[in-house]
Order: C-alpha cells, then sequence, then structure tokens
C-alpha cells in the first residue's frame, strides 16, 4: 500500500526572518554570513520565503493520493508554520494594518481599516473548506465509481471549485484597463474653509484615507506598462461626508471638448478592429487619422508626444484634475478651480528607446516599481495645489476654461498648496482592491461642484454606467473596496449581490410607519451650487473652442532643447508607423500650425516635404496673456528625493575587487537607492582574496534599461570574464545611449573602451572613473550624476533619442 497516513508537520521554521517595519531604514547588503547581497526589500522577502519554502523540501502527503484506504481516508495536508505572521501576507506595509500581524492601525490614516479588516481572509493555521464552510477532506481527486472508474456528477466539491473558476474574470475596463493601486491618506496644510465646506480641508492637519489607482489608457488588462500613453491618476477620498473621486490623469488637458466624441476618440486609439492590433499603441492608422482631422487634440497630442507619456515612475508624474470644478464654501459662495498633484520625487521620464526595451524585460515595471518603494517604506508621495478663479476673471481669459483642451498657464494663476497625499500600503488582493475599485467622476461631496464643461458632463454619465457592466450589477458600492466610511441611508433596494440587510418595512420617503427615516439632510447635505442658466437649448460648442493651436505652441516653445527634440522623434516615430501617406501629410499639416520649426524636423524625419497649413477653424486667434510657461517642462520639478528608490547595477563576475564594490553599494544604500549585484548568471561569485557577494540578477534576466545608473567592478579576473560575455556590452550600450550614469572602476575602464564610450573624465559628468581605492572620493560625485537622473549632453545635436 503506498503512502504514509501521517500528517506531516514540518518543523517550525528555522528561519530568524522578521517582518520589517514599514519606514525602516534599508538593511546595507552586508549580512551576518559575510556574503555581500542586494539590499531591496524584494530580496529581503526573497530569502524569507526561501526559508519558508526549504522548509517543506517535498510533498509529503503526494503518495497517500493513491490507493484505496488514502482514497476513504485521506490524510490531512502538510503545514509549516512560518517564523513571522506577515512573511505568508501579501504585503509588509502593515503599519496600517491588521490583526493578521498585531500591528496597530495609526489614528487618523486608516478610516478605511475597520471596512477592509472586515473582509479580510488569512488562511494561517486554517483548514480548507467549500463556500459553504463545509472542510474538504481531498483536495486532490474527484470522485469516482472505483478508482478507474468514471468521474461522478455528484462532486459537489469539484464542481463548485471549477465553476467558481470558470467565472474568475469579470469585463476589462474599456479604457484604462491596465493599473496599479495603492492605499494611503491625505492630509491637509490648513483649513480651506473660505473657499470650500469639502471634509478633507475642513481643518489643519485633518487627514482623509484615500486609494489612488494609476492606469495607462489603451492598452487591455495584461498589456505592458512602459507604452506611450497618458496616465490615469485616480483617487478615493473615503471623507467623512462621504466618498469624493477625483478621477484625473497625468496630462492637464484632453484630446476633444465634448464627450459626444470619446466613443470614436477611443475606437481611433484602441486596436484596429480587422485584425486587433497593435497593442497599447497610438502608432496606427485610424489614431493619427482621427487626431489629424481633430484639430482640438493637438495640444494633447505635444503632450502625448513628449516624455511625460513614458514616465520613468508612477511615483514620478504628476496628477491633474484636467476639468474646472466648482468649490463651494458654506456660505455658498463659489470659485473655480483646477486641481494638480506635483510629485515628492519630481517629474522623470524614460527615453522612448528605453521604454520600448524595458516593455520587453520587464512588461510589469511601473506595477513592480510602485509595489516595491511602498513594500520599502519610501513611500511615495504628492503635493496637492489648487488654481483658484473665479467665474468673472475666467470670461476675460483669451480661451474657455470650460475646454478640457486647454490649461491655466501657472503663470496666469499660481498653483496654491494645500495639502498632501501619502502612499503607504500595498493592496492585500489585486482583484478585490485594484481591479474593483470603481472611480467616478460624478462621486462628489459638498464643498465641491460641476462646472458646466461638456466633456465632464458625459464622464457624469459613464462611470457608473461602465460599473453595472464591468462588476455585475448596481451594488458595486458595496464591495469593500469602494464602499463608503460614511454611513449609507437611502431607500434603494435590492439587485444582484446586495449585502445590507435592510430592516423594517419603510423603503420610501415620505414615510410615517418608519419616523420619517431616512430623512433629507437639507441644507447640511449636498446641495448643487445655484449657477444660472439662460440660454436656448442647442446641440453645439461655445466660439472660443474654435481655438485649437495657441497652447499647443506654448506649450512646445516651453520645453527644453531635449525636450523639443523628443517630442520631434515621437511624432517621427508614430507617424512613420502610419500607413497612409495623406494622414501623415495632414497631420504635419496641422504641426505647421503649432510650429514651424517642429513640423520641418518632423516632416525631415519622414522624408517629406513640409506641406501648407492646415486651415485653421478660427481665422483670427486671441493674442494668449503667456507665451513661455516654464512649468510646463519636466525640468521644472526635478524633485526632493535625491536618489531615494534609484536601481544601481553593480555588475560582479568571479574576481571583482570586493572592498570597493562594497564601499560604493554602501554609498549609495545610505542616500536611500538600492544598490543590486549583477552578474553573467544568478547566484554567488568569489572575489579576489576569497570573499562571496551574491547576484540576486543576472544580465539575461535583467537587461541595464531596467536601472538607473551602472557601476563596472575592478578586478582582472572579473573584467576579462566581462568582457568575452556578449551581454555586457549591450548592458553599456543602452546605459550610455540612454544617457545614465556609469562609474568604472579600475581595470573596467577597458570595458568602456570595448564598448567604444569615450571615458575623458571632467567632459561627461555622467561617465565616471574612479580607482578601487578612490570611492570615498568618488561617491558623490556618482551620487550627484544619478541625482541628475540623465546626462543629455552626452548626446549628438540635436539629440538623437
Ligand atoms: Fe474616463 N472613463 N472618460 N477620463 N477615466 C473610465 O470608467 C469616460 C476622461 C479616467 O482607475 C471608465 O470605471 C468618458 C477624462 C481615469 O478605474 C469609463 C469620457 C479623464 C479612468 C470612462 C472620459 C478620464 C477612467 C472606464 C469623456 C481625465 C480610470 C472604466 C466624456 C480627467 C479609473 C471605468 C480607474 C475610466 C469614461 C474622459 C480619466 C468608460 C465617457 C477627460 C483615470 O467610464
Amino acid at each position: 500500500m503506498p503512502g504514509n497516513k501521517e500528517t506531516t508537520r514540518s518543523p517550525r521554521s528555522t528561519t530568524n526572518a522578521k517582518a520589517r517595519s514599514p519606514g525602516a531604514p534599508r538593511r546595507t547588503g552586508a549580512a551576518s554570513d559575510g556574503v555581500l547581497r542586494t539590499n531591496d526589500v524584494a530580496a529581503e522577502q526573497a530569502r524569507a520565503a526561501n526559508d519558508l519554502a526549504a522548509a517543506m523540501p517535498f510533498n509529503a502527503t503526494k503518495a497517500s493520493e493513491y490507493g484505496r484506504d488514502n482514497a476513504v481516508s485521506p490524510p490531512a495536508g502538510a503545514v509549516v508554520e512560518p517564523a513571522a505572521a506577515a512573511l505568508t501576507a501579501s504585503t509588509q506595509t502593515e503599519k496600517t494594518g491588521t490583526a493578521k500581524t498585531g500591528g496597530a492601525a495609526v489614528p487618523g490614516e486608516n478610516a478605511t481599516i475597520t471596512s477592509l479588516d472586515r473582509v479580510r481572509v488569512d488562511a494561517g493555521g486554517q483548514a480548507m473548506t467549500t463556500n459553504q464552510g463545509v472542510r474538504i477532506g481531498d483536495n486532490q481527486s474527484s470522485v469516482k465509481a472505483g478508482l478507474r472508474g468514471p468521474a461522478l456528477l455528484e462532486d459537489f466539491i469539484l464542481r463548485e471549485k471549477i465553476t467558481h473558476f470558470d467565472h474568475e474574470r469579470t469585463p476589462e475596463r474599456i479604457v484604462h484597463a491596465r493599473g496599479s493601486g495603492a492605499h494611503g491618506f491625505f492630509e491637509a496644510y490648513d483649513a480651506l474653509t473660505k473657499y470650500t465646506r469639502a471634509a478633507p480641508f475642513s481643518a489643519k492637519g485633518k487627514t482623509t484615507p484615500v486609494f489612488v489607482r494609476f492606469s495607462t489608457v489603451a492598452g487591455e488588462r495584461g498589456s505592458k506598462d512602459t507604452a506611450r500613453d497618458v496616465r490615469g491618476f485616480a483617487v478615493k477620498f473615503y471623507t467623512d461626508e462621504g466618498n469624493w473621486d477625483l478621477v484625473g490623469n497625468n496630462i492637464p488637458v484632453f484630446f476633444i471638448q465634448d464627450a459626444m466624441k470619446f466613443p470614436d476618440l477611443v475606437h481611433a486609439v484602441k486596436p484596429e478592429p480587422h485584425h486587433g492590433m497593435p497593442q497599447a499603441a497610438s502608432a496606427h492608422d485610424t489614431f493619427w487619422d482621427f487626431a489629424s482631422l481633430m484639430p482640438e487634440s493637438t495640444h494633447m497630442l505635444m503632450w502625448v508626444m513628449s516624455d511625460r507619456a513614458i514616465p520613468r515612475s508612477l511615483r514620478m508624474m504628476q496628477g491633474f484634475g484636467v476639468h474646472t470644478f466648482r468649490l463651494v464654501n458654506d456660505r455658498g459662495e463659489s470659485v473655480f478651480c483646477k486641481f494638480h498633484w506635483k510629485p515628492r520625487f519630481g517629474t522623470h521620464s524614460l527615453v522612448w528607446d528605453e521604454a520600448v526595451k524595458i516593455s520587453g524585460a520587464d512588461p510589469d515595471f511601473h506595477r513592480r516599481d510602485l509595489w516595491e518603494a511602498i513594500e520599502s517604506g519610501d513611500f511615495p508621495e504628492w503635493e496637492l495645489g489648487l488654481q483658484i478663479f473665479t467665474e468673472k476673471q475666467s470670461d476675460g481669459f483669451s480661451f474657455d476654461v470650460l475646454d478640457a483642451t486647454k490649461l491655466v498657464p501657472e503663470e496666469l494663476v499660481p498653483v496654491v498648496p494645500v495639502g498632501r497625499m501619502v502612499l503607504n500600503r500595498n493592496p492585500d488582493n489585486f482583484f478585490a482592491e485594484t481591479e474593483q475599485v470603481a472611480f467616478c467622476a460624478a462621486h462628489i461631496i459638498p464643498g465641491i461642484d460641476f462646472s458646466n464643461d461638456p466633456l465632464l458632463a458625459g464622464r457624469l454619465h459613464s462611470y457608473i454606467d461602465t460599473q453595472i457592466t464591468r462588476l455585475g450589477g448596481p451594488n458595486f458600492h458595496e464591495i469593500p473596496i469602494n464602499a463608503p466610511v460614511a454611513t449609507v441611508q437611502n431607500n434603494q433596494r435590492d439587485g444582484m449581490h446586495r449585502q445590507a440587510l435592510h430592516r423594517g418595512r419603510v423603503s420610501y420617503e415620505p414615510n410615517s410607519l418608519g419616523g420619517g427615516c431616512p430623512f433629507q439632510a437639507g441644507a447640511a447635505g449636498f446641495v448643487s451650487f445655484p449657477a444660472p442658466v439662460r440660454e436656448d437649448k442647442v446641440r453645439g460648442k461655445p466660439e472660443k473652442f474654435a481655438e485649437h493651436y495657441a497652447q499647443a505652441t506654448l506649450f512646445f516653445n516651453s520645453q527644453t532643447d531635449v525636450e523639443k527634440a523628443h517630442i520631434v522623434a515621437a511624432f517621427r516615430f508614430e507617424l512613420s508607423k502610419v500607413g497612409v501617406p495623406a494622414i501623415r501629410e495632414r497631420m504635419l499639416a496641422s504641426l505647421v500650425n503649432v510650429s514651424p520649426v517642429l513640423a520641418k524636423a518632423v516632416a525631415a524625419g519622414l522624408g517629406m516635404e513640409v506641406p501648407d497649413a492646415l486651415p485653421k477653424a478660427l481665422a483670427k486667434a486671441p493674442v494668449p496673456e503667456v507665451r513661455i510657461s516654464p512649468a510646463l517642462s519636466l525640468m521644472a520639478l526635478p524633485g526632493e528625493c535625491g536618489i531615494r528608490t534609484r536601481q544601481i547595477a553593480i555588475v560582479v563576475a568571479d574576481g571583482v575587487h570586493h572592498a570597493s564594490i562594497a564601499a560604493i553599494q554602501a554609498a549609495i544604500v545610505a542616500e536611500g537607492a538600492v544598490g543590486h549585484f549583477v552578474g553573467p548568471r544568478i547566484g554567488r561569485f568569489v572575489a579576489e582574496g576569497g570573499a562571496v557577494i551574491e547576484a540576486g540578477k543576472s544580465m539575461e534576466n535583467s537587461p541595464s534599461v531596467l536601472f538607473d545608473a551602472l557601476v563596472l567592478p575592478d578586478g582582472a579576473k572579473a573584467v576579462a570574464t566581462l568582457a568575452s560575455d556578449g551581454h555586457t556590452m549591450e548592458y553599456l550600450k543602452d546605459q550610455f545611449r540612454h544617457c545614465k550614469p556609469i562609474l568604472a572602476l579600475g581595470a573596467s575602464r577597458k570595458l568602456l573602451e570595448m564598448a567604444g564610450i569615450p571615458a575623458s573624465p571632467g567632459k561627461d559628468p555622467g561617465i565616471l572613473l574612479a580607482e578601487r581605492d578612490e570611492i570615498t572620493g568618488a561617491a558623490p560625485a556618482f551620487i550627484a550624476a544619478i541625482a541628475a537622473h540623465r546626462h543629455p549632453s552626452r548626446d549628438s545635436d540635436p539629440p538623437r533619442i
């Protein structure tokens, strides 16, 4: 008889691994066993997971799956007790946490914790059950009439399991399908009661919990993160006056002016319907056909062709509410307002060649970056700023503030900082939180109201409507991630998946049988701002909307030379993928209206003549108030975080000089960066003198595009090995081409020569040479070079990437 019926309880793991408290300083790579390792939190967690896995070296109950005796009396499954509860948790960011790790909730940040704790499930120490709570004796085999006989329909355990599996997917979002989310809080700098009675701004220091979801727009749920695309920036504030969703983008304007055109825009940019290509890309005929026939999209096109559309990190991009909103105070007075999120980590972007290569090397690049930053306690942070202006003031602007293809230049109306948002907890479950979260532009609270922006009006309908299909009915607000922390009371009843158990027999109002409850709140509740309406009912647009180019020109002219070169290159790339010459020509004709310099450069890149300018909808445009806006350049926000969270590759091989790479790792780790050891393969390498270094990544599994900077090691033997490895030259060439910093120690300068990289010290601040005993002197310059992010001076003029 095969099998052993004893339950195998492996001994408690001997690991010393403990849950790292979030916010704790990162460890350096040097461990107690003397092996030098990468210092990132993912590597620490991987080591803890390894201890757990090692405690179960084989499937101890496998042999007990066979034979009649085991079938009628199956053994219990093997169990290993983790050294710490957090080792089996989804996330280490448990500070805002649950009883699962015993962590106390931090006052003020955690109003969502109670509602989410109610549904958090942790399997630690628990037996497996059906959905009816019946304990499952055997999860390995289906029920059969005899060991070799037919499977039986009565097997409710198999049928329940397969049926649930069959329905695991819900429809993905029609746009913004690909996204990543996180929990956090918003903290008001000061009371803003002069302008608004909105709860998050009611008092200095007040905190409101938030859930944020970032997304790309065009690609499907499984598409790459680094597509050239607008990024969604949606924030759900769980305020004590109900949920407020600020559903914005990382670009302050939009392609179209009226909701009527949204399905057309999305159909044009999505994969073409006959063959379903291309995925997550605007570089195809239908998009540019539509865009070139819709001149109001030109301003947005400038942003989308700029490096804003290929951010380095979701943590390094701005967010914008896009539309003009209203703030309303408790006296019923209203001002107009635009919302801005400014990242503390600064605005940084990829370059196109890098984005393309990353999409192959790590399609989850942004999701991973956000996750790891939060896990490591380096919490992403943004400052919320408001542009506040009166309706009367806006009547005098050269553009219409109800037109979502226009921004209000910061030089015209300054951005006033009003608070900060910190993302300090990863979700426990991607589907339950990030996938099921339902944002809605119509979710506003007392103190905030809509303007008459016709694009916004369409959104107010669309979001709830789409959730009914996507989340299976009208009760999606009861899904825990969507449930407000404020009480929900109304007479809506029933519908698919209803959770609330309403008591009593009254579900109407007015009523006397329920004592009149729930009663309308009157002036204490939401009251629409009484904006006067006195015109004819028409299907049309205001005259000012007909001006399509002034702000596209403002944007282009406000960019640095490098940014302009990248915009030219992006138009060149995208239009080169357009197969119909007439569409390319039409788009070029439109660009002539933005800037003849731009049109000429793009035309040259396509081997075309510059056409005549596209006829304008408005012959005589009003004079713009602002002609150059430095705030529109990515360079305006370098950030306050130095090299924190930056990923540095330190290349190693057998025979490296140990002390110098240990010293450079310690120097960058001290500044909050992650120093990854990358070898010709993963695993251990023996340095000169016998010390051991463990490479967590290989040049094959982690190309250099995944890193912000590169260190080449000293050590003759290691350099010889690296020189003979084909990946090394690609590593170097890509780092150089993408204008990222390289530090070559000692003998490794030979590798620079082999790659044709000019290594004359001082000429390029991003290329540094140092001997093995010069690390103390070299480290500050290297750190400064990483903080500068890129060194475009290295590039030819005009820059070619
Ligand atoms: Fe959206 N948009 N949108 N949009 N949008 C959706 O809602 C829509 C627009 C934005 O992380 C959908 O739940 C219409 C502008 C973000 O879950 C849908 C119009 C801006 C997200 C929808 C617009 C946005 C969405 C798809 C024109 C920037 C992702 C699934 C009238 C201010 C939110 C869903 C998340 C998602 C409709 C235009 C931002 C179909 C009709 C302008 C960040 O309802």
